[in-house]
């Protein structure tokens, strides 16, 4: 088989994990949304929590913005602003689910002047893009309807195609389109993109600038996610992933929290698939929201979770795997997998750091560098931002 092989020390330095503005700020359920002292209450604060992400762990040198919520005067400042803090600003995300019109459908609304209105959201999305230096524009639509008969299924996916297209054609040399799918959530019954076929089928129609948009949330139960990677790696098709980790619905959670081995498996197909070679330009991005975890700790375990299972998925014997496979010994196949699996490699981690000058421990870090009272003490007033706002 052809694989790519890989140093584990140069798949570390290559690693480069996105963090979502929208993580920084609170966010709950239906039920609540908790307030936190330090919370920010501006984009400038949320990417300043992230720079101190960064700066402790050197795995998080973008942060996505989200449109509207993170709308500024001056993308140009922002850009500047985050670079005097050591990162640059990523992925654009639309939003085209939170206005009354929407309520229907954006882009594969039955009216046309709805529809128009959602393709110029995503056309200053694209605006911001070049303003920024941003590659992504990250499109996930909460199209869909909730009862059998509601809508035209076929119709919806006719003017989707419609929609995308008309955003494409402004999609500029060196930026994506990356659609992202979901099984359901908020329509229940036709979701628009709700799989990776569908985005595939749709990314594909569209061009080499178009490509899926994996996130790990959005699966029935029992999906086999590692599968998917394989295969969009396999076509070119696979953009960038969103990372988090979910025990029943879209739970947002942390990144290899609710099952390491699940993520050991989609990163070692990642590796096998060239996603972290040198010339790759698959990106990889949190979708978190810390409900009722401290929220930029939560975003440094999580970067520390891909690292870690990024790396134990690196130590794969892969000669000996192949050599296993093509002889049929299944049980010597699995065990090389299983042996990488169990490898604890938080030494050889902290010694990376170390060599890089970063903290060994980067959660013990952030306890001790007394950032969390230094923003509970300075951000008093205003409003805090959150998840929807
Ligand atoms: C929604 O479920 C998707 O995961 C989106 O990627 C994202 O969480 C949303 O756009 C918030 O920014
Ligand atoms: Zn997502
Ligand atoms: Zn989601």
């Amino acid at each position: 088989m052809t694989t790519h092989t890989v140093r584990p020390d140069s798949i570390l330095d290559a690693l480069a994990i996105e963090l979502p503005s929208w993580a920084f700020g609170n966010s709950g359920t239906r039920f609540k949304v908790f307030g936190t002292p330090g919370t920010p209450r501006t984009i400038q604060e949320k990417i300043a929590d992230a720079a101190t992400v960064h700066r402790l762990t050197g795995l998080a040198p973008a942060v996505a913005l989200h449109i509207p919520w993170d709308t500024v005067d001056s993308y140009t400042e922002l850009k500047s602003y985050a670079a005097d803090l050591g990162v640059r600003l990523g992925t654009v995300n639309s939003n085209t689910f939170q206005d009354d019109e929407y309520k229907f459908g954006s882009l594969t609304h039955t009216d046309k002047t709805v529809r128009q209105r959602a393709i110029d959201h995503h056309l200053r999305c694209l605006e911001i893009m070049t303003e920024i230096g941003s590659q992504d524009l990250k499109v996930w639509l909460a199209d869909g309807t909730n009862y059998p008969g509601q809508g035209d299924i076929r119709g919806r996916q006719d003017r989707l195609a419609e929609s995308l297209a008309a955003i494409y054609q402004h999609v500029g040399e060196g930026q994506r389109l990356v659609l992202e799918y979901k099984f359901f959530e908020p329509a229940f019954y036709v979701t628009d993109v709700p799989d990776w076929g569908t985005s595939y089928a749709h990314t594909v129609a569209l061009g080499d600038r178009a490509a899926v948009c994996l996130d790990t949330g959005h699966h029935a139960p029992g999906t086999n996610i590692e599968f998917i990677v394989a295969q969009l790696l396999r076509l070119g098709k696979l953009g960038s992933f969103d990372f988090n980790s979910r025990f029943y619905a879209d739970d947002d959670l942390i990144v290899g929290a609710a099952d390491p081995f699940q993520l050991f498996r989609i990163l070692f197909e990642v590796i096998r698939g060239g996603g972290l070679a040198p010339d790759s330009d698959l990106a990889l991005m949190l979708d978190q929201c810390h409900n009722v975890e401290a929220k930029i700790p939560g975003q440094i375990r999580s970067v520390l979770n891909v690292q870690e299972m990024t790396l134990r998925a690196a130590l794969v014997d892969t000669a000996a795997l192949t050599a296993a496979q093509e002889t049929g010994d299944v049980l010597a196949a699995n065990g090389i997998f299983m042996d990488a699996f169990y490898t604890d490699v938080r030494p050889q981690l902290a010694s990376w750091r170390e060599g890089r000058g970063l903290p060994a421990d980067p959660m013990r870090a952030y306890a001790e560098s007394g950032y969390q009272e230094k923003i509970e003490a300075e951000r008093v007033g205003g409003t805090q931002t959150s998840w929807g706002a």
